[in-house]
């Protein structure tokens, strides 16, 4: 078949937001009358929305595979939408009337699925299929891959031009050992298994970690009832300003049975501890050769324009970086791949490419401080859209916004979810959440909509 060998294809391992991101960067260019590659997607779990698609399982899923989900109930965001907002799908067109500035995790997971839906996205994607090795065949200049249809039970293997790996990097935990940790009587986990705050009711617990995990899960047990919270950091604290009943302390060195030994001498009993010790970059389908091996950080080595292989262009990463932006940055991440697989970006030789890499690399090293870090993202978010056609937006504005959240969870992290910010996409100003943070134990699309809806339909009476 002459046309099918003709047409470049082009494989998607993962239909998070990022693989998604990468499918809805081709629907465009289709919708612009654009002759684009064959594209397929493949998806291990039996639905799109990756981390957003909540899982109560842990451990392995119903065919044997780890389960990849890390996300928990009564997850909200932790950051304002205004900096995640699709510059080409805002929250108004999907939600038809303005909403709070930090939704739960169902009503992101419902805006993801609002831009997809509308262009039968689904059809490209094969749900329940995990990829499971690639080779790159040096003679045909073709990505040899292997994959598993979990529900058939059945192995084979597909050809394509150009890989895209978007199987996300919050999966795998980072999971380290403290002496003594094999005698402690109570659980022992990790954030990846975390699925709620409800078990810590009454109970003191002890977390491991200083970042996004630690102190969210730390928040979440405080709000659902946990009698207290010790937060354990190995570099620096949080240091946010905590209410009472979570407290920071440096690292626990050893357990002597429930008792927890920490570096500045103190001890302290704890009935559970939890790893927010964050993630491993894991790509088991992928050979030595082409895996990124690299910590979370905001500019991981080896990847021009933080997407493109250096050895290998053709092999493409998206959201490996540590995130303040997450949605927008996978979509302008994928527009500047989908113009480079459909050869309208010029790819500079490796050589300059690994110059450019550098200069990122360099200003990374000389981050001080989170505005600092702000600031390095907002340039390669800015640095991505010059390369593409992907809708500006005001990416300074959402720096800013960016630094507001930071200062408002400084002074209360409990009421920092309460506040609103301005949308750049429409200038739309968040509405006030019905019910204050704090005292929302529901975390449903249809209570967090609810209050608005009865609203609207009083006033029509
Ligand atoms: P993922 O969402 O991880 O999706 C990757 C997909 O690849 C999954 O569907 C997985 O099943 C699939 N996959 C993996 N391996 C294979 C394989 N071998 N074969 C086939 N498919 C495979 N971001 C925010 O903006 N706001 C938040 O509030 C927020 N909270 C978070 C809370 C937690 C606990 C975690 C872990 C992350 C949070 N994030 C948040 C960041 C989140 O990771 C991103 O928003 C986003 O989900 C990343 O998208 P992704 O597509 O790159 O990866
Ligand atoms: P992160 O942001 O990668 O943070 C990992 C944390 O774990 C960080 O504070 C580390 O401390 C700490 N860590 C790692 N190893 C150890 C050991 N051995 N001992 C003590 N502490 C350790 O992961 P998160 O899970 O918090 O966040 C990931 C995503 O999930 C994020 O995007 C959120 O949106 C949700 P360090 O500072 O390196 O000393």
């Amino acid at each position: 078949n002459k046309r099918k060998t003709n047409k470049k294809r082009v494989g998607i391992i993962g239909a998070g937001p990022s693989g998604l991101a990468q499918l809805r960067a081709f629907e465009a260019a289709k919708h612009a009358g654009l002759e684009v590659p064959e594209v397929v997607c493949f998806e291990k779990q039996s639905n799109w929305g990756g981390m957003w698609n909540y899982s109560w399982r842990t451990g392995v899923g119903k065919y044997g595979e780890p389960i990849h989900g890390s996300m928990y109930k009564y997850l909200w965001s932790n950051g304002p939408k205004e900096c995640l907002e699709f510059s080409d799908y805002s929250f108004d067109e999907h939600f038809k009337k303005p909403i709070s500035s930090y939704p739960p995790r169902p009503v992101l997971f419902d805006y993801i699925q609002g831009r997809i839906k509308k262009n039968k996205i689904r059809d490209y994607i094969r749900f329940d299929t995990t990829a499971r090795w690639v080779n790159y065949n040096d003679e045909t200049e073709k990505f040899e891959v292997v994959f598993d249809d979990l529900k058939i039970d059945k192995t084979y293997t597909e050809e394509f031009d150009y890989l895209v790996v978007a199987s996300g990097h919050f999966s795998t935990p980072n999971m380290p050992y403290f002496k003594g940790i094999e005698q402690f009587p109570g659980q022992v986990m990790h954030a990846h298994d975390f699925r709620g705050a409800d078990p810590y009711k009454d109970q003191d617990i002890l977390i491991i970690g200083s970042s996004y995990s630690a102190e969210d899960i730390g928040v979440q047990c405080h709000k659902h009832g946990a009698k207290s919270v010790t937060l354990s950091y190995r570099s620096s604290p949080i240091g946010v300003n905590w209410p009472e009943g979570i407290k920071e302390v440096p690292l626990l060195t050893h357990f002597e049975d429930d008792i927890a030994h920490f570096k500045d001498g103190t001890t302290e009993r704890y009935d559970a501890v939890i790893m927010c010790t964050g993630y491993q970059h894991k790509f088991p389908f992928l050979p030595d050769e082409f895996r990124l091996k690299t910590k979370n950080n905001l500019y991981p080595d080896h990847l021009y324009k933080g997407v493109f292989y250096n050895n290998l262009p053709k092999l493409i990463f998206l959201g490996m970086q540590d995130q303040y932006y997450t949605f927008n940055m996978f979509d302008a991440q994928a527009w500047v791949a989908r113009d480079f697989m459909m050869d309208r970006m010029e790819m500079p030789s490796k050589r300059e490419r690994r110059v450019d890499i550098d200069r990122w690399l360099e200003d990374n090293d000389k981050l001080e401080n989170s505005f600092d870090h702000v600031d390095f993202q907002s340039a390669y978010i800015k640095d991505l859209l010059s390369l593409s056609d992907y809708p500006d937006f005001n990416v300074d504005e959402v720096g800013v916004m960016f630094k507001e959240w930071l200062k408002d969870k400084d002074e209360n992290i409990l009421t920092y979810r309460d506040k609103t910010f301005k949308s750049v996409v429409t200038g739309t100003m968040a509405e006030t959440h019905h019910t204050e943070w704090m005292d929302e134990m529901d975390d449903s699309k249809e209570r967090y909509l609810y209050q608005e809806e009865s609203e609207e339909a009083l006033e029509e009476v």
